[in-house]
């Protein structure tokens, strides 16, 4: 079924490809197993059609890619993005996510977030390089937000140039990330920064979780146990333990 005919919003549907046609640029990308229940899942709330795809890659420097797209009822969609670094490596977390409600997108976030006090130089270095984009509409952050970097963008896009902005911007950040990927040498397991990083991969789980708008649609459409399993298990899944 074509995308328009399952009713993405095409800023969804742009993004989730571009995504895709970008992860195929890092390093040493590789398939990574997801469970076949939450492949595809469809299904129907109050005569209302559910439907999520959820994909999952990993490559050098990066545990986890995950990319989800849905549509929730009649009237929202959803791109989730999360890539997740192995705390061997220097490198942050990727996020993006897209509300759309009924053709209009609400909340359309994307970030390289720290995992120790500061990104990385060579990141911060890059991004400082690049282009400065104008949004009309710009959002505050949630009080959980402190895990954003200072190159947090969040905005409500106001038109289709400001659609294809924020998707340059996405795309900016993947170049970034890609960059880094290649160039970052791994340190020990029981190296002191590795411990570091892990436990900011932990808080930024863990700060993620307490955004209540995404449990609260998730509970709507199925129901708190299994809401509270999708979250913890593929959503924001911890760092396995580093010993
Ligand atoms: C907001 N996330 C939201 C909103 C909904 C969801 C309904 C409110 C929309 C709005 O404020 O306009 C729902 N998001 C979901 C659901 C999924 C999802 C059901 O991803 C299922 C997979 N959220 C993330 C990631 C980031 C993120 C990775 O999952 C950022 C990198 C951010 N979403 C985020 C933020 C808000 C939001 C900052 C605004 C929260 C607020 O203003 O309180």
């Amino acid at each position: 079924m074509s995308s328009a005919a399952l009713g993405i919003h095409p800023l969804v549907d742009a993004l989730a490809d571009r995504i895709r046609q970008q992860w195929e640029t890092l390093p040493e990308l590789q398939p990574l197993a997801v469970d076949p229940e939450l492949e595809a899942i469809s299904g129907s709330l109050d005569g209302e059609d559910l439907f999520i795809r959820n994909e999952l890659r990993r490559c050098r420097g990066l545990r986890k890619l995950h990319l989800e797209t849905a549509r929730l009822g009649a009237g929202l969609q959803i791109l989730h993005c999360v890539f997740f670094p192995d705390p061997q490596f220097d490198l942050p977390v990727f996020g993006a996510d897209i509300v759309a409600g009924r053709g209009v997108v609400s909340a359309a976030i994307v970030d390289l977030s720290p995992v120790q006090a500061e990104l990385p130089e060579p990141v911060v270095r890059r991004l400082e390089a690049l282009e400065k984009r104008q949004f009309s509409q710009e959002r505050g952050l949630p009080e959980w937000g402190t895990i954003f970097s200072p190159y947090v963008r969040f905005v409500r896009p106001a038109d289709a140039a400001e659609e294809q902005a924020f998707i340059a911007v996405v795309s900016d950040f993947l170049a970034v990330l890609a960059a880094a990927c290649r160039e970052a040498q791994p340190q020990p397991i029981d190296h002191p920064d590795t411990v570091r990083r892990h436990q900011g991969q932990l808080s930024y789980c863990q700060q993620q979780k307490r955004n209540d708008k995404t449990r609260r649609v998730l509970e709507k459409a199925f129901n708190p146990e299994w809401a509270d399993r999708y979250i913890e298990d593929l959503l924001f899944d911890d760092p396995v333990p580093l010993a």
